[in-house]
């Protein structure tokens, strides 16, 4: 390849100072005299925008002249975070990038704290998707993402008297170097209207026409995803609704000139807000509209693509396109390929069915019935009047073909039909998705054998064994490993003798590192990188709620949205108990230095996490927290025995520094409700450990990593339908133990006790659904067990004992974490369900 000038700004000091003061005059019109941090990370982006785009047009291009299968991956969410840090490490210009700010008066880690998080997703299932853009582009695979580009992101957090209140997220109030507009790329998309039966002109054939209502413009936002140690630089397209410059005369001739330019402004509301729920469907109709505006633009643009190489050669299509189906949220695309196919090109309706369920594929990322998509016949059907109607002619089509195949079985057509018949009449989006597709993936073995037994057991009779698969779920090392923890990284590429840190795309290649898990000097190294990073950790815990942690204790972490599955609430009942505990201990004139040696290590208990919203429970959570953290933090009797923080407004950029600092993460929901969890893997990756039920990837990583390497505790997932219906039939047995936690939450010690009413009432009356009482002395027995093994040394590189157990188990975790690449799941992907290849560089 040729040197450009806008590569060298990647590795050439004076070609990156050049460009940066060219954009500090020109694209920020400042001069270098009155340029913040602010002013040097826009003009450092847009100079790595510049050798980005380079990259970007000549992939575009070399994938065009190829026209090989590319994967679009339809994702609502991309939880992308902070672009710039990655960009200077997939495009190897971190160090040149430091030292030439340094030199023009700047801070590289000061720079990147300028850049706010593109926070466009909730949780697990928007960063996933991004840790698949990250794959797609590292492997040399041709994938793109489409999304939304929201003008808010999920809502701020801050903590006010212990209670969440969100704040609005508006992430563009600065303009956005990493994208960019593509106002050139409008694809109309229609709502409302009517539908009528016309005939062909040229064939007489009867024909749907979908007319009249509302047109909003959707208009293209790119975002360059580069690789790392590779050229290939895929595209992630973001959609912007915009209002069409059609006018509706019938309200501007009623004079009503106001109320016409209002409707006009709506048409921007569509892609203004990103839905702040996680596992719970709340049927709007702005979001149904959000569904749709996405999957017609995204439809409509892959098509003409398609078109512009392949003309109307129909039967190619499954040969040049995949779509993957993020959640069901896109389901709606395979209704918008048939009517495409259908009424817009002519083909017959099943030459048209076949390419359709050739080409899509959908990964469910739940179990969870609350948060199974369903929407009412009737709000379909006013919205998108055409699409209700092919949806029911797929499905009396589907439903004829098991009639077929099972004719003594007339319950199974009720069972699997796509409409509940029940009020409200609606389309089951799982069960659409599903007849849609070609292949059905969950995201972790035990997970992917859940849905087969359970919410989709009645598609395995129909479709057999092998359309529903497994992929488990990866995440980029790049990220989570490199950006995260410079210091490991560093640590692993010396000792893999890998300067270059090849290992970042071969994953497998840290299993090296059992070789040297009985050398004292490098456990002690290890042991300090951790130490480093719980300082940088406890900074950030100081800074944003003023509590000081001793970096030698064991810091206990629980951070991810705040649910009831993912049982926060068993995490504080323990801490509570142990408060108490302490209390009597010091109480019976037991020392602290007694305590120490022989009941409790010294320990801080780290939570952070978002609650939906609208979810009392989450935020009742949330609350005894940060009152629970009130009265440890003060007690003077407790000093460093115990401290329990809530760090406000969990994101991606704070994961980035929670993560490498933590000893200990929990990952403790109730077995069979977390279909992977994809945090648990980020930690063992940065040599933490786990305390974990055996749920979601839990297991898989276990039998990776070895399960003497990792606390597993509590009830299995096939004991969990027992223990619901004995709850209720024989009542909740609530162990001495936490009950001594619920008198003293009911005595009014952590503020008033009616707060806390619906939390302990769903425990003890209310059937205690995620089985808080069973597994909470197992949670107890399993924190005892692991305190031995941790010492009460974390972070002193003089204790041998502590190196020998925990900084050993450590690293034999991080040896054997290879598999949890998402690169190895991009690749699953592509071999089983898309059937591509990456790309001849
Ligand atoms: C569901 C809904 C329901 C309607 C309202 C808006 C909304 C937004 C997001 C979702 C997705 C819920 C499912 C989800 O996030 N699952 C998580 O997926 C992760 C990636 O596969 C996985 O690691 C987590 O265990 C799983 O909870």
């Amino acid at each position: 390849q040729t040197a450009t000038t806008e590569d060298d700004v990647l590795t050439n000091k004076d070609a990156f100072e050049e460009s940066f003061v060219k954009h500090v005059e020109t694209t920020l019109a400042r001069n270098m005299y009155n340029c913040d941090n602010l002013a040097a990370y826009q003009a450092t982006s847009n100079t790595i925008r510049d050798a980005l785009l380079i990259d970007w047009a000549n992939t575009q291009q070399k994938q065009t002249i190829q026209d090989g299968k590319r994967v679009y991956y339809l994702s609502l969410e991309f939880l992308m975070g902070r672009a710039m840090d990655n960009a200077l490490i997939n495009l190897k210009s971190r160090d040149n990038t430091k030292k030439s700010l340094t030199e023009l008066g700047f801070n590289l880690e000061d720079v990147l704290e300028q850049e706010p998080d593109a926070a466009l997703g909730n949780g697990g299932l928007g960063r996933l998707a991004a840790c698949f853009v990250d794959s797609l582009s590292s492997k040399n695979y041709s994938g793109w993402g489409y999304g939304l580009n929201y003008q808010y992101g999920i809502f701020k957090q801050k903590i006010v008297d212990g209670y969440q209140i969100e704040t609005p997220d508006y992430w563009l109030k600065y303009s956005n170097p990493w994208e960019i507009m593509r106002s050139e790329i409008q694809i109309p998309v229609d709502f409302y209207g009517y539908v009528y039966e016309d005939h062909d002109p040229n064939t007489g054939k009867a024909k749907k026409i979908w007319a009249g209502g509302e047109r909003v413009l959707a208009v293209a936002a790119d975002f360059p995803i580069p690789g790392f140690n590779t050229d290939n630089t895929n595209n992630l397209r973001l959609w912007n609704a915009k209002p069409t410059e059609e006018f509706d005369f019938t309200k501007f001739n009623a004079g009503d000139y106001q109320q016409s330019v209002g409707a006009q402004q709506r048409a921007e509301s569509i892609t203004s807000v990103l839905y702040p729920n996680d596992n719970f469907e709340s049927g709007k109709e702005l979001r149904l509209k959000q569904q749709y505006f996405w999957v017609a633009a995204s439809l409509h643009d892959i098509v003409r693509r398609f078109k512009k190489n392949h003309k109307n050669n129909w039967k190619k299509f499954p040969d040049q396109i995949a779509i993957q189906l993020n959640d069901t949220h896109p389901t709606l695309a395979i209704v918008e390929l048939q009517r495409i196919l259908v009424d817009l090109e002519d083909l017959e309706w099943n030459e048209a069915w076949n390419i359709v369920t050739k080409v899509f594929a959908y990964t469910n990322h739940t179990v969870m019935s609350e948060a199974l998509e369903k929407w009412p016949v009737d709000l379909l059907g006013r919205l998108l009047p055409r699409h209700l109607e092919i949806i029911y002619d797929i499905n009396f089509f589907f439903l004829k073909e098991v009639e077929r195949k099972f004719p003594d079985d007339r319950d199974l057509l009720g069972k699997v039909s796509v409409i509940e018949e029940n009020a409200p009449k609606s389309v089951k989006m799982a069960f659409l998705a599903i007849v849609g597709s070609h292949k059905v993936n969950g995201v972790a073995e035990l997970h992917s054998e859940l849905i087969k037994t359970t919410i989709f057991k009645d598609f395995v009779k129909v479709f057999g064994e092998d359309k529903f698969t497994n992929v488990t779920n990866g995440i980029t090392p790049r990220r989570w490993l490199r950006q995260a923890n410079p210091e490991l990284a560093a640590l692993i590429a010396e000792k893999l003798n890998d300067p270059n840190y090849e290992y970042l795309t071969n994953l497998g290649r840290l299993k090296k590192l059992e070789e040297f898990v009985n050398d004292d000097e490098f456990l002690k190294r290890w042991d300090i990188v951790k130490f480093n990073n719980k300082v940088r950790l406890a900074a950030l815990v100081k800074e944003t709620t003023g509590v000081v942690l001793d970096p030698t204790v064991l810091f206990d972490v629980q951070v991810k949205r705040i649910h009831e599955y993912k049982r926060q609430q068993l995490n504080i009942f323990a801490v509570i108990y142990r408060y108490l505990k302490i209390k009597e201990l010091l109480s019976q004139g037991v020392s602290v230095d007694e305590i120490k040696e022989k009941y409790y290590i010294p320990k801080a208990s780290i939570f952070g996490g978002k609650a939906a919203p609208g979810y009392y429970m989450a935020k009742t959570i949330i609350h005894l927290i940060n009152k629970v953290g009130d009265i440890v933090n003060n007690d003077p009797e407790i000093g460093d025995l115990l401290k329990v923080v809530f760090i406000p407004d969990y994101n991606v950029s704070k994961a980035e520094i929670i993560t490498p600092g933590s000893d200990l993460s929990n990952h403790i929901s109730t077995a069979g409700t977390e279909a992977s969890g994809t945090s648990n893997m980020k930690f063992a990756l940065n040599g933490g450990l786990i305390i974990g039920t055996v749920d979601g990837a839990n297991v898989e990583i276990t039998r990776e990593i070895g399960e003497e390497n990792i606390f597993l505790f509590g009830n299995l997932a096939e004991s969990v339908e027992d223990l619901r219906h004995k709850h209720i039939y024989e009542g909740v047995h609530i162990p001495q133990t936490l009950a001594q936690v619920f008198s003293a939450i009911e005595s009014g010690i952590f503020g008033n006790p009616d707060e806390y009413k619906a939390l302990i009432d769903g425990i003890k009356y209310h059937g205690d659904y995620y089985l808080v009482s069973d597994d909470f002395e197992l949670f107890l027995a399993a924190h005892v067990k692991l305190e031995k093994v941790f010492g009460h040394h974390g972070g002193d590189a003089s204790d041998t004992d502590h190196l020998h157990k925990w900084v050993k188990s450590a690293v034999l975790s991080v040896a054997n974490m290879g598999f949890f690449s998402s690169d190895r799941c991009i690749d699953e992907y592509a071999e089983d369900i898309w059937n591509i290849e990456p790309l001849n560089q």
